[in-house]
Formats: structure tokens, sequence, C-alpha cells
């Protein structure tokens, strides 16, 4: 009988040391979204990584996270970046508008600038539901944000070469 297929597996490490990361945090429910990041740079820190490799910029609300993103991934520096936001629906329907906004406009710029962007924005109906997850009954989604920055830094680092690779060879054969 054949042996069973193993494929090879493309991981991405859960250490931090020698990367660099930028949150951007909105000050928009601050309650919230401060201890979410309390517990990204935590988790960042317990993995091995430096102060000197991680910055935070605040903006004012969720709906300003995907430019800053953007921007920061455009400068060049970061290996991964976390956006950290908290949106309470009220009772209009302007929490509809801030949620598919900031979700559309992170997954934009990750897609456009090809780094990495981690969605730590709570979108809850309930001031309770968010608690819970930043620090209560669902744990912190801020530490899970700085494992996944961790993990997609490494694999994005590890696959850009391909990527590269290919696209130069799709513009050779266009020539
Ligand atoms: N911004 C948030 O981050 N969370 C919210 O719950 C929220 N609500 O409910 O209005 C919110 N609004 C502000 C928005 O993100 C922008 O900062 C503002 O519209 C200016 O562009």
């Amino acid at each position: 009988m054949a042996d069973k297929l193993q494929p090879g597996k493309i991981g991405g490490d859960l250490t931090a040391r020698g990367l660099r990361f930028a949150i951007a945090v909105s000050r928009f429910n601050s309650f919230i979204t401060e201890r979410l990041l309390a517990a990204a740079v935590d988790a960042l820190e317990r993995s091995g990584a430096q102060s000197s490799d991680v910055n935070v910029v605040h903006v004012p609300g969720a709906f300003e996270l995907p430019l800053t993103a953007k921007n920061l991934a455009l400068t060049g520096k970061y290996d991964a970046l976390i956006a950290i936001g908290c949106v309470l629906r009220g009772e209009t329907a302007h929490y509809d508008y801030v949620c598919s906004e900031t979700s559309r406009g992170l997954q934009l710029a990750q897609m456009d600038t090809g780094v990495p962007v981690i969605f730590c924005v709570l979108t809850c109906d309930t001031l309770e539901q968010a608690i819970d997850r930043a620090g209560l009954k669902g744990g912190n989604k801020g530490f899970e944000a700085g494992l996944a920055a961790i993990e997609m830094a490494h694999l994005s680092r590890k696959l850009k070469p391909a990527a590269a690779i290919k696209s130069a060879a799709t513009k050779a054969r266009r020539k």
C-alpha cells in the first residue's frame, strides 16, 4: 500500500523577536479599546518583541482605522499591523456604516499593500458584550490579535519571495 501523503507545511512561528509592529487604536469607546491595546502589547512583549519595534497610533474612531493602517503599511517599516476598535450598536444605522466600512477598509489596506492587518475591532450590540471580550468572560481579543500579528508577520515573510517571483514571471510572459 502506498505511503500516506505527507504535505509540506508552511507555518507562522510565534516569536516576535526581530519583527516590527504598529498598532492603530481608536479613542472612541476607549474604556474597551485601551484594554484591547494593553493585551495586544502584552502578547507581543511576552513573545519577545522589543519596545523600539512596536509603535502605537491613536485615531478618533474605528472609521479612521483603514486609512491609518494603509499609511502605516506604506511606510514599509512594519511586518504586521493591528487595528483596534470597538463599535457599539446605537439607535440608528450609523453602527452598520461604521462596521462595514471599517472592516472593508481594513481588508483593502492589507490586500493593497501586502502587509497583514489584524482585525481587532469589536462590533457589539451591548457594552456588556464588549467588556466580555476585552478581558472578562470571552478572554481578551487584543491578546489573540497580538498572536495573530506575529503569526502573519512570519507567514508573509515566508510567502513574499514566492509572490514576487510569480509576479516577475507573469510580467516576463507578457513581454
Ligand atoms: N466609532 C467607533 O469607533 N465606535 C462607535 O461605536 C462609533 N459610534 O457608535 O458612532 C464610532 N463612531 C465614530 C466614527 O468611527 C468616526 O470616528 C466619526 O464618524 C468621524 O469620522
